[in-house]
């Protein structure tokens, strides 16, 4: 039996579904009881559900119709009595049932193969675990049901299982009875109070360890806190654990939010096709989400631990108690989760670090979509298959839309609008509508133009100039904005755009901002509430010509477009007081010389960097005044893509070629300064994981990629040196990683003993696959390709995929795209045969190749030709289908 849903061959392209379209659901389901025998091979799984006909369905006699995915149907009884076939018709996709009544106890038993499922959506076989996925559609691979999200219900669940392979039985909620049964098999009932849509509902069946806590919620209930691993990995729990207490304990004091069951879980599973999902009281992780050692993760694994506990902790409220009324509203949960998160790591960390990380992100991958044909709205209005629409959008933009809502009504007036949300919505299916209402309500404003953020894709651009008059002490600060159109969307309308903005004097001091006309007092940073496509600002008592900062903290995901000279972005990233535009000017900055650089290249110049950037870096580089880690990031050139993103025809050559060189020259010009501040920072202390800890680590591991550029014999042996005696992943990964980039015997030397060292760890063989896959040597696909036969990777397990065959065609530019397709055909030919087993993974890889269209004629061909090749496979998923097919359209 073929295990996979939505192959298709017959030219004809799948259904779109428009959020137009939605309507409300026929019936609810109010209880639903759920028995598995749990099996790898076979599951039997019985339902028994009570359905009530919607009284505000469209239709007073429509048909029941469950969906259904893969499954195979024993029994069908309604009130008691077995449903011949003749009373109920079955297709690919669903069970119909005709005339039915208003009321009654409907109960399915099907059968399932977690085995077979290389999907890994519904019940699956992951090592000796079987596990859940259903968000979005996977409940409908498990039973028959209306597996949309505003079908909320209470489930209670009873597994059965053999206790020696599967001791561990855990579900959703509270666990009820237990007991052992005569064959060696054992049941755990669990009943989950709440009402929750399907795509919460989540089952684990295993041989685990568990790490224990509790935690005293504010209004003082204990609550019991489980992470479960493999037993081999029972050293690795402390930070999960932390990091969930931390979360808890967050969430209550910034916005007022208490957990409400008795237990919450953690699992870790090593195969998953993302980083983790939020079911109620039962979360499943990836592996590498969860598991840390100092040894054995980096800081930014911590980092990133913390961040996704976090979030996934936080759903709990936005997105599980208030969910998500279809999945069109996908951001209302994920946006406002993520800014959720955002927050958290903010507070707990460094505020400016986290905002320069998180604008990164959204620069260099956000942008790139809205400006590529898979661009869409943070609410799109229509897709053919969801998993496509978890994105950078519809997440990190979606962040961004709900942070500038807080910027518009200050953190009071939005804690008033998320309890207002929180109160008036729970335990109901919403939209994002329902969300700035609420926000609306609390503080008394109009955000009905503010609506434009979900309705339209693309990044807003905004022009702004400035004219002081002496005379009169008045700067006059003009704002003009527009958007580029974006496929099927032309003539935006303005967006409602909170733009942050201070005025620096020439004495490098932040200028009290008062406007015409006001009595507030002065503040240093305004925020200007742009609705109009052209607006002006008047300010007063302006003593000298400013300097204008602009979007001060990114308070909008726009690109400000006006050229800057790199004089007067020099003298902002000397004065400005805001962290992140003093950063942001740096970084300007040397994109005006690269970009400058680019060119020089192409028309085959010498090439020469200019003195005031080594001067720059140089006197950054030695500030003890400032942050560690904030000289790391301002010291750290444009990545690669982004500076590509700002080409009109990319030219991946060119652009490395001049990045490499202006890195090469910082490097040798500094080398006496890379080396002092690397010594400075070298310590012999315990791993500890905050922020002054990363800093310092994080600087030093920049000083080592410096020196090594240099080619000293000096460089080479600090490098060898921290590789084999750093105390920590962070320091020895960062070591492997410089040593990798070069062709040196080192290099094989070191990868070697470090794969002998932890062959038996997965999170650190996929660190030693990423760092092979994003290497700058030449011939870098070859050896790939040569690690695709090794014993450490594996085509059914998405991390290994992500970090061999990811990370190659996302995170080495320039090989990826060698003059000769060879990347391209590499790509298409994995996308093909991963299609086969798991659509979700492939249609994420087959999006470095979608946007063709930057690039130059001969690479344009080639990629399309692969793409064209995709399409003409005999089965296509659904997902990579739309993917592919967009990308080819433009
Ligand atoms: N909600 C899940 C993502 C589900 C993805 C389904 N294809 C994790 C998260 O965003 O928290
Ligand atoms: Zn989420």
């Amino acid at each position: 039996m073929a295990m996979l849903d939505s192959i298709r061959n017959e030219g004809t392209p799948p259904k779109t579904i428009y959020l137009k379209e939605y309507q409300v659901p026929d019936f609810h389901i109010a209880e639903v009881e759920l028995w598995f025998e749990l099996e790898a091979q076979d599951t039997k799984v019985r339902s028994r559900l009570q359905v009530q006909r919607n009284p505000e369905s469209k239709s007073s006699n429509a048909a029941l119709v469950l969906d259904g995915d893969e499954l195979e149907l024993v029994s069908l009884k309604i009130d008691g009595k077995l449903l011949k076939e003749k009373h109920f018709q079955l297709s690919d996709e669903n069970l119909i049932i005709e005339n039915v009544g208003d009321s009654f106890i409907l109960e399915i038993e099907t059968l399932i193969h977690p085995a077979a499922n290389t999907s890994l959506e519904g019940l699956y076989h992951s090592g000796n675990l079987l596990c859940t996925q259903c968000e979005a559609q996977g409940f409908r691979r498990i039973t028959f049901f209306p597996d949309r999200p505003d079908v909320m219900s209470r489930y209670t669940v009873t597994l059965t299982a053999d206790k020696e392979k599967y001791p561990n039985l855990l579900a959703n909620g509270n666990l009820i009875e237990q007991a052992d049964l005569d064959d060696g098999r054992h049941f755990a009932k669990w009943h989950d109070p709440s009402l929750k849509p399907s795509y919460l509902f989540a089952l684990v069946g295993g041989k685990l360890h568990c790490m224990q806590d509790s935690f005293t919620t504010m209004s003082g209930r204990e609550v019991d806190l489980h992470v479960y691993v493999d037993p081999e990995n029972s050293h690795k729990c402390d930070h999960a654990m932390q990091s969930l207490k931390q979360s808890m304990k967050w969430d209550e004091e910034r916005f007022g939010r208490e957990y409400d069951l008795n237990i919450f879980m953690i699992v870790a599973v090593n195969d998953f096709n993302m980083g983790a999902m939020e079911n109620k009281g039962l979360n499943i992780f990836n592996a590498s989400c969860v598991l840390a050692s100092p040894e054995t993760a980096t800081d930014g694994d911590y980092y990133n631990i913390q961040s996704i506990i976090g979030h996934e902790y936080f759903h709990n409220w936005s997105g599980n108690r208030v969910t998500c009324r279809d999945w069109f509203q996908l951001s209302l949960k994920e946006g406002f989760t993520v800014f959720r998160d955002e927050e958290f790591s903010s507070d707990l960390n460094s505020r400016a670090v986290k905002r320069i990380d998180d604008v990164n992100v959204l620069r260099t991958h956000q942008f790139a979509q809205d400006a590529g044909p898979m661009a869409h709205p943070i609410r799109p209005d229509h897709y053919m298959e969801i998993s496509n629409f978890y994105t950078v959008t519809v997440y990190n933009k979606g962040a961004e839309v709900v942070r500038m809502l807080q910027t518009l009504v200050g953190w009071d007036g939005f804690r008033k609008g998320t309890d207002l949300y929180f109160g008036r919505h729970d335990g109901q299916a919403v939209t994002t509508e329902d969300f700035v209402k609420a926000i609306e309500d609390a503080n008394g404003i109009d955000l009905s133009q503010f609506q434009n953020w979900y309705n339209q894709a693309g990044t807003p651009e905004i022009e702004f100039s400035g004219e002081y008059d002496a005379n009169n002490k008045t700067f006059k600060l003009t704002l003009n904005q527009s958007c580029p159109d974006t496929p099927g969307q032309s003539n935006k309308k303005p967006f409602q755009i909170p733009v942050a903005v201070g005025l620096v004097s020439g004495e490098g001091k932040d200028i009290p901002l008062y406007l015409e006309g006001e009595s507030e007092d002065p503040s240093s940073t305004r925020v200007l509430s742009l609705t109009e496509s052209k607006q002006t600002y008047h300010f007063v008592n302006v003593d000298s010509e400013p300097h204008v900062s602009i979007g001060r903290g990114f308070s909008a995901p726009v690109k400000f477009t006006t050229p800057r000279s790199d004089a007067e972005l020099a003298y902002m990233f000397a004065n400005d007081s805001d962290p992140f535009n003093r950063w942001d000017a740096g970084q300007q900055l040397a994109m005006n010389i690269l970009l400058r650089m680019v060119k020089e290249v192409q028309q085959g110049n010498t090439l020469q960097l200019e003195q005031g950037l080594i001067v720059a870096c140089k006197t950054i580089l030695l500030d003890d005044a400032l942050d560690k880690e904030f000289r790391s990031l301002a010291l750290r050139l444009p990545s690669e893509s982004y500076i590509a993103d700002q080409c009109d025809v990319v030219d991946v050559d060119a652009v490395h070629t001049a990045r490499e060189f202006i890195a090469n020259t910082l490097a040798t010009e500094l080398y006496a300064d890379w080396l002092n501040v690397y010594q400075a920072n070298v310590t012999e202390d315990e791993y500890v994981f905050n922020a002054e800890a990363m800093a310092q680590r994080s600087l030093k591991n920049l000083c080592l990629g410096c020196l090594m550029r240099a080619h000293t014999e000096e460089a080479i042996d600090l490098c060898a040196r921290q590789f084999a005696h750093a105390n920590n992943m962070t320091d020895m990964l960062a070591a492997l990683s410089v040593l990798s980039s070069y062709d040196i015997p080192e290099r094989e030397h070191a990868l070697e003993s470090f794969y002998g060292e932890w062959k038996h760890d997965n999170q650190v063989v996929e660190k030693w696959l990423a760092i092979q896959a994003t290497s700058d040597i030449p011939n870098t696909l070859d050896k790939v390709k040569a690690l695709m036969s090794h014993e450490a990777f594996s085509m059914s397990n998405p991390n290994k995929v992500r970090s061999l065959i990811g990370r190659f065609c996302m995170g080495n530019i320039v090989q990826f795209h060698a003059a000769d397709g060879s990347g391209y055909a590499f790509l298409a030919d994995n996308v093909i045969e991963l299609d086969k087993k798991n659509p979700q993974i492939a249609a994420r890889l087959v999006q470095a190749m979608i946007q063709w269209r930057r690039y130059d004629e001969s690479r344009q061909a080639l990629m399309k030709e692969q793409l064209e090749r995709i399409l003409q496979q005999e089965t296509v998923s659904k997902d990579v289908f739309e993917v592919t097919s967009k990308g080819l359209e433009g």
